[in-house]
């Protein structure tokens, strides 16, 4: 039996990739969460470069979200492989769950923006990438590369997790004429295991922490929070 221990902020996306792939596999991980903001003695002595997520795996850690997902397939040879047989159609999925990682970066860009001008900026950037990912996704379906559900899958659900919180306050039209990403993320967003994958007010834990950023997004869902205590 494994002992995986998944050290992880509330928040984090990065870290969903590894619980999802835990879920699919039918594992179960204890979950720790760490304040970023005010990192415990014991997680800076775990963590190298001070990051959730981190596996811990009886007196050992592994760190890197890439790295642990590799990890736990290896580990689970017992369980259904969640990245494909061929070894191209592998290297491909294991690119675009690298692009996944690139674009959690890319969102991270945009709600901290500080004023419109590099909102704005950061918005056209991020329209651009699920451009891309548009173009590999035509055709397939419901996920990345059809029936299956695979790794590259547990990478994108929490970049369409986190755009479901924006959409609480607004529009910000990053999936405007791409049919096929609109799809794949509510395909995605159905999925059980991403469900599960964060808590349960997730949407709320993530506006809170939004207004305390200072950005131009925290301004905009402070906005939009008092027109609707106004209007009710
Ligand atoms: N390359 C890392 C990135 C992980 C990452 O950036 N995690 C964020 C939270 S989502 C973090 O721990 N940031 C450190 C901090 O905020 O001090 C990975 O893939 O695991």
């Amino acid at each position: 039996m494994h002992n995986f221990e998944l050290v992880s902020n509330i928040l984090c996306p990065y870290t969903q990739r590894a619980a999802i792939q835990l879920a699919e596999k039918g594992l179960e991980a204890r979950r720790t969460y760490v304040d970023l903001a005010d990192k415990p003695d014991w997680f800076i002595q775990l963590s190298p470069l001070g990051k959730v997520p981190v596996l811990r795996v009886g007196d050992a850690a592994v760190f890197e979200t890439a790295v642990i997902c590799e990890y736990i397939e290896e580990a689970t040879v017992d369980r259904a492989p969640m990245w494909p047989a061929q070894a191209l159609d592998r290297a491909r999925h294991r690119a675009w769950a690298e692009f996944a990682s690139a674009v959690i970066a890319d969102v991270f860009g945009f709600y901290m923006a500080p004023d419109e001008a590099a909102f704005e900026r950061k918005r056209s950037e991020l329209a651009g990438r699920f451009a891309r990912l548009e173009s590999q996704l035509a055709g397939a379906g419901p996920y990345f590369d059809g029936e299956r559900f695979g790794l590259v899958d547990a990478a994108f659900a929490p970049i369409f997790r986190l755009m479901e919180t924006f959409d609480q306050f607004a529009d910000f039209r990053l999936l405007q004429e791409l049919p096929a990403t609109s799809a794949y993320r509510l395909n995605l967003a159905a999925r059980p295991s991403v469900r599960a994958a964060v808590v349960p007010d997730y949407g709320q834990v993530f506006l809170r922490y939004l207004a305390g950023r200072g950005s131009h997004m925290a301004r905009l869902a402070a906005a939009a929070a008092e027109t609707t205590s106004v209007q009710t």
